[in-house]
């Protein structure tokens, strides 16, 4: 694993329709990511947080169903192009939401660097929808879609290349709650998905297993993007979606060590906690207990 490593945050509230989880990053950092990072000896730039404008009116929905597509198109494109500049100056990006629109520039930046770049989706959702297909109009349930160039052209080109990723390269992690459009897409395209039931049936490390060795086989990097509403609300309340029957923080906790010891990954980013919904900062601070594991923090 790359020893330098850029923090970005992206305080993004517009991808979807509840206000907090624009406050995400802060919580995030003041639950500790640095220091914690820092024990573990990486070297640690914080680039501070991206600047998100602020939509004209409440309400706006516009251009084929898409909630707020200006101002999420803007902060999307500004992360692409840091994320980018930072992979290319050998520094391993850790991205701090935010609602999971950001992941639409987390991977434009990514993608460019790599000839098959994997992505693990770890998610209760699929974040499979086009505007034609969302039942909300909120970006945050697109950004996988966008990524396989499906969906706005604004948002599927940043950077003046799509797709981004090959759907055989993606893993989802955790899905219990997946639109029809959205199961049409998976079987179309050949993504993998653990839900639940697979979850259950297998348990988490031979689920981990079988996706390490299946993305180590056929891509030269890969990205994790982390969803803590992949995480069971009982344990982890601060977020905006939140979906029963989720993954526990020990699952979530073997999963990171696992991949942590298998050194596939090239990029990460942790996304939609909302403090505002939190019980005393405890999701913020479960990100950052997954992210102490995720880089290398041993038990003993
Ligand atoms: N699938 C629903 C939609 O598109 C809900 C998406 C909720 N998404 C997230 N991201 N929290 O995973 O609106
Ligand atoms: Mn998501
Ligand atoms: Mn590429
Ligand atoms: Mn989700």
């Amino acid at each position: 694993m790359q020893r330098n490593m850029s923090i970005i945050g992206v305080p993004m509230d517009l991808g979807q329709s509840r206000r907090g989880v624009d406050m995400g990053p802060s919580a995030i950092r003041y639950a500790g990511v640095i220091e914690t990072l820092e024990n573990l000896k990486y070297n640690i730039a914080d680039l501070g947080d991206v600047a998100v404008s602020r939509p004209d009116s409440k309400d706006n929905l516009q251009e084929g169903n898409l909630r707020n597509l200006k101002q999420v198109f803007e902060c999307n494109q500004t992360l692409a192009e840091m994320v980018d500049e930072e992979i290319a100056e050998k520094r391993f990006p850790l991205v701090l939401g935010g609602d999971h629109s950001i992941a639409i520039g987390t991977l434009a930046g990514t993608a460019k660097h790599y000839e098959n770049l994997g992505v693990i989706w770890y998610d209760a959702h699929g974040d499979l929808n086009s505007g034609e297909t969302s039942p909300s109009g909120n970006i945050h349930g697109m950004p996988l879609a966008v990524s396989l160039g499906i969906g706005h052209e604004k948002l599927t080109n940043i950077l003046d290349y799509a797709p981004k990723v090959n759907p055989e390269n993606i893993v989802i992690v955790g899905a219990r709650s997946l639109d029809p459009g959205e199961k049409v897409l998976i079987r179309e395209q050949g993504v993998t998905v653990y839900s639940m039931h697979e979850i259950d049936r297998l348990g988490m490390p031979q689920v981990m297993e079988e996706s390490i060795n299946y993305l180590k086989r056929r891509t030269d990097g890969v990205h994790l993007s982390l969803d803590l509403d992949g995480l069971d609300p009982e344990e982890a309340p601060g977020v905006g979606t939140p979906v029963m029957g989720g993954l526990s923080y020990r699952e979530s906790h073997l999963a990171m060590e696992m991949l942590s010891e298998s050194d596939i990954l090239t990029s990460a980013e942790f996304v939609e906690v909302n403090p505002i919904l939190d019980d005393k900062n405890k999701t913020a601070s479960m990100a950052v207990g997954l992210i102490g594991s995720l880089f290398g923090e041993k038990l003993k």
